[in-house]
């Protein structure tokens, strides 16, 4: 028999008191999501292996909002797949990574300080450091949402991690963390189009990635193709498909969004005019699971995108020639 279903609350660090769907056990609760596939989120102790230990809790309330309470991170990464399944259910119609009602496991406190997060295909799981003195868990909302989406990247075009294509594939993981982001409607981290705004992971308070403007980031990240951009750092080349989907959604120039100012130019300063977030998400997901292959590169992908919007939404249709602007926008022509 199915374990008993039970709903606990949480304190989260980066979005507030939120709701979690937890299992009872004979002597208390686990964080075990009842509802999404029995997802577990599991304490590695620091370690740097294995497979962690299921998080418990005697009765039902999780974490206190704050890093030093060890079930904090815990919280905040059980609420970032519980989001990020839901995105991919409701939004997409895409039941877990694969697509098979498999649901990954989320692995909190890797390693001492480590700042950074992943994915891996093996083990099927998410894991999170801690960040500059333990302090600042990547567990953010859009970083469970980019680390969750390289499993469903894996799963279908499987774009390879390197050159060109694994640019692609890490502005799919920006793209469906932005998106996972805006689905949640949490008032404590609202919709935005940063990546990694709440986690500081330099220090300074500075998100880590910008759709409108890439290059905003000051470490090289590229605002539009060129040859050679497939050279760069996978997290830097995604720069041109970051900027393509901001240009997509929201149109070019500068606007104010729930008080974040973006600027987004062109490189030849045309005008786009934006088809709002909804579409553009559908367009990209539409592009990855049909069009994308493993060595799609820029020019490839703008082909995959007008095929999706054409399928979507008609070959002239208003979407499919924002399609088109946005891509010429960032410098990637016929
Ligand atoms: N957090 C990084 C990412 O998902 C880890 C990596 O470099 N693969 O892109
Ligand atoms: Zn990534």
């Amino acid at each position: 028999a199915a374990a008993p279903a039970a709903v606990g609350t949480g304190a989260s660090q980066y979005s507030g008191s939120v709701s979690l769907n937890t299992t009872k056990t004979s002597s208390g609760f686990s964080l075990v999501d009842s509802v999404r596939g029995g997802s577990s989120t599991v304490d590695l102790k620091h370690k740097t292996s294995g497979n962690g230990t299921v998080f418990t809790d005697a009765d039902n309330k999780w974490g206190n909002g704050l890093p030093g309470n060890n079930q904090t991170a815990a919280v905040d990464a059980a609420y970032g797949a519980a989001q990020t399944w839901d995105f991919y259910k409701n939004v997409l119609h895409r039941n877990g990574i694969k697509n098979d009602g498999r649901a990954p496991v989320s692995r909190v406190h890797y390693g001492s300080a480590y700042q950074n997060a992943f994915w891996d295909d093996q083990s099927f799981t998410i894991t999170y450091g801690d960040g500059a003195g333990n302090q600042h868990a990547l567990t953010q909302l859009d970083v469970a949402g980019h680390e969750f989406s390289h499993g469903v990247t894996s799963a279908t075009a499987d774009l390879q991690y390197s050159g060109e294509s694994g640019g692609l594939n890490e502005a799919t993981s920006d793209i469906f963390g932005t998106a996972v982001e805006w689905n949640a409607n949490n008032a404590q981290d609202k919709g935005d189009y940063l990546l990694g705004e709440k986690i500081d992971i330099f220090g300074n308070g500075k998100p880590l990635r910008y759709q409108d403007k890439p290059s905003k980031d000051g470490r090289g990240s590229a605002d539009y193709w060129s040859a050679g951009v497939g050279n760069l750092d996978v997290h830097y080349s995604s720069g041109v498909a970051n900027h393509f989907f901001y240009l997509l959604s929201e149109g070019s120039g500068a606007k104010d969004i729930n008080g974040v100012h973006y600027d987004s130019p062109t490189v030849d300063g045309s005008t786009v005019t934006g088809i709002g977030r909804d579409k553009a998400v559908q367009i990209w997901y539409k592009a990855l699971t049909a069009y994308f292959t493993s060595t799609t590169d820029y020019h490839g992908a703008r082909e995959a995108t007008l095929k999706a919007a054409a399928d979507l939404y008609g070959a002239n249709s208003a979407e499919a020639k924002a399609v088109a602007a946005a891509w010429a926008g960032v410098n990637v022509k016929p």
